[in-house]
């Protein structure tokens, strides 16, 4: 146990119905005697109880607020060490002075994420979790917060264990073999060891796979919208919006800044980027719009390459085509209630490598087939909804470095070589799994890791 008590408001900042604070570490219950005046005389403070009653100034005596209290005795709390949790009204001001009067009692302000961190510390929790708490509180979609969920509840953990057990099967039977070499004792036959070895190379590669989509469900797909002016970029977002977000304007070169919304899409987070109409100009602004433009069409997901039916398919819509040809791209011919001068189908198999869309955002045509086009691109979602999903770079990196070395391994087990290479190999790898877990990482480590959550968590 860490000896100081930290505190911090732990609801967000602002005005809402409750507002509540945490303090943690073993001053918890010394100070909710100091400060806390229960509405009904109590013997005794229950642990994981409800009390209501004032929280008071501990040198003054005036009445701060009327709260909820609650005490949760460690080891059975969120930290592990003893637990105060105080809900008081949410109201800045209160919470400021709820959380000056703890300190004067005796705690010292949280840092960002050392909540978790002494979770993480007292082994209520291991990192893969705890990191799974930050990204429960940042996901910006429902799946996404449903994989956060999986993490935190030790899903993805058990997994990597599981790879990591059979590694320190494998292990374990080379060690022998290097310390037993000169005695008559019979050794297993290594010929049941590479297959196991390999099956959890194997069902790790399948965890890193995930990844990809795991980034997905975190941070959303991102799909800017690019063409030549006037063909009708802003009048399509508004229609992906829902809502006017965008001017829409018979003027060429309407839009120069980007405007982006975010969409969710049956459960994912979509984010549509409208953006400047490509051409030459001779005009400061509308450049730098088309820069930036040009920028972020490189950074997309996805792009919609929007054309105007009414004119065809010009030079210049070929011409932003080759620009994002290594993209994945969606070509969507608009103002499809007017006679069109392209014909979808040639257009088709002159871009073989973009799917072709016809639209009218005038009557919100073909806007749902869009769509459909868009969610497709997380190839096709539900079928996978139970899976573990790796959604953290550091756990990808380590898992890949961990699969690497098994792999090298695997293949000097294989040459018959003398069983201290493939033993260095997986020592190496159990290093890097470990990195997941948390089981061996460095304080420095351990301060990026935790810096990155807010305040209270
Ligand atoms: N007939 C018809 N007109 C459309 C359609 N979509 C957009 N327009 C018109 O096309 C003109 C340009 O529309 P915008 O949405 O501003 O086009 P944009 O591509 O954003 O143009 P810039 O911002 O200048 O690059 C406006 O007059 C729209 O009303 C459509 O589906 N059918
Ligand atoms: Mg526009």
């Amino acid at each position: 146990m860490r000896e100081d008590t930290i505190a911090a408001i732990a609801t967000p900042a602002g005005a809402g119905g409750i507002g509540v604070l945490r303090v943690s570490g073993d001053r918890s219950e010394d100070i909710c005697r100091r400060l806390f005046r229960p509405r009904n005389t109590i013997a005794r403070l229950e642990t994981h109880h409800l009390y209501h009653g004032d929280i008071i100034d501990g040198e003054t005596g005036h009445v701060l607020d009327e709260v909820l209290v609650a005490l949760m005795r460690g080891p059975r709390s969120y930290t592990g060490e003893d637990v105060l949790e105080i809900s008081c009204h949410g109201n800045p001001l209160i919470l400021q002075s709820v959380l000056d009067a703890v300190l004067q009692a005796g705690a010292r302000p949280a840092e960002p994420g050392e909540f978790t961190k002494r979770a993480f510390l007292n082994n209520r929790i291991d990192l893969a979790q705890a990191e799974a708490v930050a990204d429960l509180v940042t996901a910006r979609s429902e799946r996404g917060l449903h994989q956060a969920l999986f993490a935190l509840k030790g899903r993805l953990s058990d997994e990597i264990r599981a790879v990591r057990a059979s590694f320190v099967e494998v292990l374990t039977f080379l060690e022998t073999s290097i310390d037993f070499t000169d005695e008559d004792i019979v050794l297993p036959d290594s010929g049941h060891y590479l297959p196991v070895l390999r099956e959890a190379v194997l069902s790790g590669w399948n965890i890193l796979a995930t990844y990809d989509r795991g980034a997905l469900y975190r941070n959303g797909l991102t799909v800017v919208i690019a063409g030549r002016p006037n063909v009708g970029k802003s009048s399509l977002l508004n229609r992906l919006a829902g809502e006017k977000r965008a001017i829409v304007t018979e003027i060429p070169g309407t839009t120069r800044d980007l405007i982006e919304v975010d969409v969710d899409m049956s459960g994912l987070s979509v984010r549509f980027i409208d953006t400047a109409g490509i051409r030459e100009s001779d005009q400061e602004i509308e450049r730098e719009g088309v820069r930036i433009a040009r920028t972020r069409a490189a950074e997309a997901d996805l792009v919609i390459i929007v054309i105007d039916g009414a004119e065809g398919f010009l030079e210049e819509d070929r011409r932003i085509m080759n620009e994002n040809c290594d993209k994945r791209m969606v070509l969507a011919v608009n103002k499809s209630d007017l006679p069109l001068k392209v014909d979808p189908g040639e257009l088709a198999d002159l871009v073989p490598d973009a799917d072709v869309i016809v639209l009218s955002a005038k009557l919100n045509r073909g806007i749902d087939c869009l769509k459909e086009r868009v969610a497709g691109e997380w190839g096709g979602g539900d079928k996978n909804d139970g899976d573990v999903v790796l959604t953290n770079l550091r756990h990808r990196e380590a898992l890949r470095e961990a699969l690497e070395s098994a792999e090298r391994a695997a293949q000097s087990m294989e040459t018959g070589e003398s069983p201290e290479l493939p033993a260095f190999e997986l020592q190496e790898a159990l290093r890097s799994l470990a990195l997941v877990t948390g089981e061996n990482a460095g304080d420095d480590v351990l301060d990026l890791i935790f810096s990155r959550f807010c305040i209270g968590k």
